[in-house]
C-alpha cells in the first residue's frame, strides 16, 4: 500500500482504533498539533505561578504546546485512554468518611501505570511499523512536556471539565491518558462538544477550594501536589482541610455526575494491592522504610518516599478523631531522623491535644 495516499492513511486510522483497543486501550483518537489555545491559557497558569514547585511545567519552553519542537517531524498525536477505575468503590467512599481510615486516591491503589501503558504503546507502534514499515514516532504517558489533556480533546477523547480533567460522556474521568507521537499523516478526528453546563459540583466540594474558576486549577492548593508534588512542608492552612487524604484526592471527580457512567477497569493491575484501599491510618503508619518500600513496590506512591509518606499521614492522624493510640503513636516518632516528620508529628500532637481538651 502506498501510504501518501489519503485512502490508505484512512484505513490505517481504521486499524490503528481497533489494535488500540485490542491492547487495552478504551478509545482511540487522533489530532494535529496545533494547540494555540491551550498554549496561552498554559503561559497564563504558569504566569500566576499555579505550578508551584513543579519546575518542570516551565522548564521546557514551547516545547510543551508544540509537539515538533519536542518531536522534530511530529504530524499526528494518536492518543489513547484507558480506564483505571478499580471495581470495590464502595470501600473506598467509606474510607473518605472514616477519619481513621487512609484514604489513597484510586489512580494509585495499583500498579504504576507510567510504564504498563507505555510498554502497550510500544506494541502499537510495533503493529503500524510492521503495516507501513519504519516510520518516525515517540510514545509518552506522562513521561515528557506533552499538554496530554489538550491533546485528547482535540482528538476527540472527551472534553477538559472545569476541575480540569478530561470528562467522556460514556466513561467519566477515571482514565489515564497516553500518546504516540508519529510523522505520519494521519486523518484526524472530531473534537467532542463540552457538557459541564451550569454544573459547578467540583468547584464546589474541593476542600481546598483548588479550583479557583472554571478550567482552573492552582496545584499550590490542590490535596493532590500537596500530598505528592510538594517535597518540603505543608503549609499549617491546608492540614485540617487535608483530612485523611493521604495521597492524592479524588472529590472533584466523585461529585461528578459524569462519573455515574465510568466503567470499571479490565486491567488486573489497577486491582489495589496490599489492601490499600481499606488500610487504617495507625496500621500504614507504623510501616518502616523497608515495609514501605516493600508494600509500594511497582506502585506511584513509591516515588514521594518513605518521609513524605509519613509527613502526610501524620497530618492525616492530626486530624483524626482524639485517640491515645494515635497520640502513643505520634509520640514514637518525635525521635525520627527526619526533620520534615518531626514537624509535622508535633503539629499532629498539638491538634490531638487540642481535641482532647475541648472534649473535657
Ligand atoms: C501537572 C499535573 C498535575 C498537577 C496540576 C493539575 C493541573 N490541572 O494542571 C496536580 C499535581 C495538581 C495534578 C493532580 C491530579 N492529576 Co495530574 N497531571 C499533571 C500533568 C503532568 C500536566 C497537566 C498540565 O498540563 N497542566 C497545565 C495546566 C495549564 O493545564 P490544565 O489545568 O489542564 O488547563 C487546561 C484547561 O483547563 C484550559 N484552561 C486553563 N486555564 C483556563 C482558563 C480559562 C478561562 C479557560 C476557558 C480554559 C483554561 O487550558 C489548559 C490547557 O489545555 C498531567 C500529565 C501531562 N503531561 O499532561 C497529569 C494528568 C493531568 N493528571 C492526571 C490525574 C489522574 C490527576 C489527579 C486526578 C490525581 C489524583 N487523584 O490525585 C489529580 C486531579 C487534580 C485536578 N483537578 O486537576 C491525569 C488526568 C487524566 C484525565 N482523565 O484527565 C493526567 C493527564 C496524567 C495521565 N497521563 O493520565 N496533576
Ligand atoms: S483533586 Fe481534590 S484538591 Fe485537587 S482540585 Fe480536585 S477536589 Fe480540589
Amino acid at each position: 500500500m502506498n501510504f501518501v495516499d489519503d485512502s490508505a492513511m484512512a484505513s490505517l486510522a481504521l486499524q490503528i482504533k481497533q489494535w488500540g483497543r485490542e491492547l487495552g486501550f478504551q478509545q482511540v483518537g487522533i489530532a494535529d498539533t496545533h494547540l494555540p489555545e491551550a498554549e496561552a491559557h498554559l503561559n497564563d497558569w504558569l504566569s500566576k505561578g499555579f505550578h508551584g514547585e513543579m519546575d518542570y511545567m516551565q522548564r521546557h519552553g514551547k516545547k510543551r504546546s508544540r509537539p515538533a519542537l519536542l518531536h522534530p517531524g511530529t504530524k499526528r498525536i494518536i492518543s489513547v485512554r484507558m480506564d483505571y477505575l478499580p471495581e470495590n468503590t464502595p470501600a473506598i467512599n467509606k474510607a473518605l468518611e472514616n477519619p481513621s481510615a487512609a484514604y489513597i486516591s484510586r489512580y494509585a491503589l495499583g500498579r504504576d501505570y507510567h510504564k504498563m501503558m507505555r510498554g502497550r504503546l510500544q506494541k502499537l507502534a510495533d503493529k503500524i511499523q510492521a503495516e507501513v514499515g519504519d516510520f518516525g514516532y515517540r510514545a509518552f504517558v506522562d513521561s515528557a512536556p506533552v499538554l496530554e489533556k489538550a491533546l485528547a480533546e482535540k482528538a476527540g477523547l472527551g472534553w477538559i471539565g472545569k476541575h480540569s480533567n478530561l470528562i467522556n460522556r460514556q466513561a467519566g474521568s477515571w482514565f489515564f491518558l497516553g500518546e504516540i507521537f508519529t510523522d505520519l499523516l494521519l486523518p484526524t478526528d472530531a473534537s467532542t462538544t463540552e457538557h459541564c453546563g451550569s454544573c459547578t459540583a467540583c468547584l464546589d466540594i474541593c476542600p481546598t477550594q483548588a479550583i479557583v474558576g472554571p478550567y482552573q486549577v492552582d496545584a499550590r492548593r490542590c490535596v493532590s501536589y500537596l500530598t505528592i508534588e510538594l517535597h518540603g512542608s505543608i503549609p499549617e492552612e491546608f492540614r485540617a482541610l487535608l483530612g485523611n487524604r493521604i495521597y492524592g484526592c479524588d472529590d472533584c471527580q466523585l461529585v461528578c455526575p459524569w462519573n455515574r457512567f465510568a466503567r470499571i477497569t479490565d486491567e488486573k493491575d489497577f486491582c489495589p494491592r496490599h489492601r490499600l484501599n481499606t488500610q487504617q491510618l495507625l496500621d500504614v503508619f507504623a510501616w518502616d522504610e523497608p515495609e514501605f518500600l516493600m508494600k509500594t513496590e511497582g506502585s506511584a506512591i513509591r516515588r514521594i518516599g518513605h518521609d513524605r509518606w509519613l509527613r502526610n499521614i501524620a497530618v492525616a492522624l492530626g486530624n483524626a478523631a482524639y485517640s491515645e493510640k494515635i497520640i502513643e503513636a505520634l509520640r514514637a516518632k518525635l525521635a525520627h531522623p527526619s526533620e520534615l516528620v518531626k514537624e509535622h508529628v508535633q503539629w499532629a500532637l498539638v491538634q490531638q491535644f487540642q481535641r482532647k481538651n475541648a472534649d473535657v
